[in-house]
């Protein structure tokens, strides 16, 4: 049994007994310190990519369950972050949290360019990059290669109000490998390509490969912006600095590494990659748009609930050990 089964099975209402009546996760039960996967009724995210700790929530009823061609596929209703989407035993959106997510991996690049008008995404099937695209006015044309179908059908009935960007008559889907897609890109076609991948184990892996930002390079206009979701400083600075090192190769432009707080993902914090190709200088970390809250194509669309200008400037303020690290492979 993988570490993932364990976690999935403690979500069920399995026979498994609760230890003794007003346990919890810090008691000890006959001496032994009773572990978060295995009590009922809690999901806990335990995985080889944040060793020693697992962040749990209340699981108050199991919504879907499946499996894709490309990995395990949950839904569930938590107690206090509404429904959650796991993909391979990884948490990949709350309907509480994700908003803090979506909303900068999008208006990060979005706000640091003039007038983007084509943009890409990769991955990011539940549909909310979508959504947070859809409030740019300037935008004329939406392409989005999502390889795992399951996530977009899931996503559309458990999600709504995430997957409405789907709705935006600018969106055009792919269903296909993200890689190969960019490969066949037209060379210069894109203002802005956002990667929202999950972790670079399993589906997502080449997605932090070197190859793969030489393509999103190519397939972008001369000072084009590359936003790509760049994991947790606490815990993944070794695969921060490939990252680094990889985009500063390829990219001729702007290499900045900015981040946000999301409680449900490991660790609390998610960061970016923004970069930009040889061209019309771009300075991230002073978005030069506002988003145009009164054009929304899409009409039921909720309002900014966590992006502004004084948080898209802060978002590149970094702690001294992840500066120290980010700046020495960033400098040119
Ligand atoms: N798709 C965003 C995402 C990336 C990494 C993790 C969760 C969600 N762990």
């Amino acid at each position: 049994m993988t570490d993932q089964n364990v976690t999935a099975a403690a979500a069920t209402n399995s026979p498994m007994k609760k230890l003794k009546e007003g346990d919890d996760n810090n008691n000890a039960v006959n001496g032994v310190k009773s572990i978060s996967s295995v009590i009922p009724g809690w999901f806990s995210e335990i995985s080889t990519m944040w060793p020693g700790e697992a962040h749990s929530l209340k699981v108050e009823k199991i919504l879907f369950q499946g499996k894709s061609d490309y990995q395990d596929v949950m839904v569930f209703q938590s107690a206090t972050y509404g429904k959650v989407l796991v993909l391979d035993g990884v948490i990949q959106l709350t309907e509480r949290d994700e908003c803090a997510y979506q909303e900068m991996i999008t208006h990060l690049p979005l706000c640091s360019i003039p007038n983007p008008k084509k943009v890409l995404v990769i991955g990011g099937g539940d549909g909310g990059v979508l959504r947070e695209v859809a409030r740019h006015s300037s935008v004329e044309h939406i392409d989005i290669c999502e390889i795992d179908k399951m996530v977009i059908d899931v996503s559309k009935e458990h999600f709504p109000d995430v997957a409405i960007g789907y709705k935006d008559p600018r969106v055009t889907l792919h269903v296909g490998d993200g890689v190969a897609f960019l490969k066949a890109a037209q060379e210069g076609s894109y203002d802005a390509v956002i990667v929202d991948s999950s972790d670079p184990i399993g589906p997502a892996e080449e997605l932090f490969k070197k190859p793969f930002f030489e393509s999103v390079a190519k397939a972008l206009r001369p000072g084009g912006v590359m936003c790509t979701q760049a994991e947790s400083i606490w815990l993944h600075m070794n695969i921060i600095e490939g990252i680094v090192e990889n985009c500063r190769e390829v990219f001729k432009g702007s290499v900045n590494y900015a981040w946000t707080t999301v409680p449900t993902y490991p660790s609390g914090v998610i960061g970016f990659m923004l970069c930009s190709t040889e061209g019309p200088e771009v300075d991230f970390k002073n978005p030069i748009n506002q988003i145009d809250v009164q054009e929304n194509q899409i009409k039921s669309i909720v309002p900014l609930k966590f992006y502004n200008q004084e948080i898209h400037a802060a978002a590149f303020c970094l702690p001294s050990f992840a500066k120290r690290v980010i700046e020495s492979k960033a400098e040119n």
